[in-house]
């Protein structure tokens, strides 16, 4: 249907590794042959994607000569040119290498968190050239699988002596990005710091600058945790501090699934959906998950198509519920008010103290108000299911 087809305004974006995956895992090799970073940018843009997103390995091979990488840059602003594509986030690949076998900022090795600064330094210098408008941190390796071998609270000290250096480094540099630091609980560590939105929302109290940092949470990732996507996600805008999002799917409490988007647990990612799009999300609506291993390069496409498919029919669910007679007339009568109660909570003063305690309450007949929330999630349902 035209109506769910991607366009340029909708501004969906997808980082290069997840159609580049090959369908590699811990007990596999790849399935898929390697996709080159420029045909990559190239065929989404081709289908109506918004935007790339990076890892600096991802664009310019790790190791690769000054000319090469001059020659990579040219040919991607082009590509960025030709193709009507932007470059939206950029990260640094501080993961694969084995350099970073024992984490990059929270490394015991000086040298190691030098060398990470350096890594993230030298790309952020290539993101702001690319025009990038997110920079994100994603600690996969800083964690541990022994608790003797690591603190958690030095860990946590040199995390934010790395982010605070960067900060500066942004500011000093004229940057414009934001950065936005990605939790996940475990995953490719026993245990990774900075776990949940909330261990991150946090964090970054504690920084500097905790203005330019903010949260990149993800659905898989919130998942894995068995937490909620949705509140995760909506306690980070409430905090002003959703800055990039992370669309996928997954089972909940398994290893980072990062299925296609939409094909687990639709209620809940209805819910991501509205709060985005409810709250005109000005950022991307970005997917960050991967093909199966079981396609070839032709299913990668269709993973793209779908995802953002998917992502158009639950908007059109989203206002088809925001228009919906029944659930507004519900919504309307759970909702109670008390202007004169609501000013007396709203705002602490003694004597408003004094006269809530002399308040007189009936428990009983507050409790009997009917909360028909049976009639109110199964008309969302069936709304869901195509039958509403
Ligand atoms: C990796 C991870 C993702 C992160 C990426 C950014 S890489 O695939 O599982 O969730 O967002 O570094
Ligand atoms: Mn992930
Ligand atoms: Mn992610």
């Amino acid at each position: 249907m035209a109506a769910f087809t991607p366009k340029k305004e909708h501004r969906f974006s997808f980082g290069l590794w997840c159609t580049a995956n090959r369908g590699r895992d811990p007990f596999g090799e790849e399935t898929r042959d390697r996709l080159d970073p420029l045909t990559n940018i190239k065929e989404l843009g081709k289908r109506n994607v918004y935007g790339f997103n990076y890892h600096d390995d991802d664009l310019i091979p790790f190791g690769a000569s000054l000319q090469q990488r001059n020659k990579i840059i040219k040919e991607t602003k082009k590509i960025i040119k030709d193709y009507a594509i932007v470059c939206s986030m950029a990260t640094t690949n501080l993961f694969y290498h084995r350099v970073f076998k024992d984490g990059a900022f929270t490394s015991h090795d000086p040298h190691v968190r030098a060398y990470a600064l350096q890594k993230v330094m030298k790309n952020m210098e290539l993101g702001a050239e690319l025009g990038a408008k997110t920079y994100v941190f994603w600690g996969g390796r800083e964690g541990a699988e022994v608790d003797a071998a690591k603190t958690p609270g030095e860990a946590i000290k040199r995390y934010r002596e790395c982010m605070n250096f960067l900060c500066a480094h942004a500011r000093r540099q004229g940057y414009g990005f934001r950065f936005a630091i990605e939790p996940k609980p475990n995953e490719p560590r026993g245990d990774i710091f900075l776990a949940t939105a909330g261990h991150v929302l946090a964090f970054i109290e504690t920084l500097d600058d905790p203005e330019r940092v903010g949260v990149n949470p993800e659905i898989e990732h919130s998942r894995m945790a068995g937490l909620n996507t949705y509140h995760d996600f909506a306690q980070c805008m409430e905090a002003g501090k959703l800055y990039h999002v992370d669309l996928g799917a997954q089972k909940p409490n398994r290893f980072d699934q990062d299925l296609r988007f939409g094909s687990e647990d639709l209620k809940e990612t209805f819910f991501v959906v509205k709060l985005l799009e409810d709250h005109g999300w000005a950022g991307t609506r970005n997917f960050d998950e991967h093909p199966y291993r079981s396609e070839n390069e032709q299913g990668v496409w269709d993973f793209v198509e779908g995802s953002m498919r998917s992502y158009l029919i639950l908007w059109e669910k989203v206002k088809r519920f925001n228009a919906d007679k029944k659930i507004q007339q519900i919504l309307k009568s759970v909702h109670n008010s008390d202007p004169a109660l609501e000013l007396l909570m709203g705002r602490y003063t003694p004597e408003g103290a004094e006269k809530l305690k002399r308040h007189s309450f009936d428990p009983m007949a507050l409790s009997k108000k009917r909360l028909p929330y049976e009639e109110l999630d199964q008309r969302l349902q069936e709304l869901l299911l195509g039958v509403a």
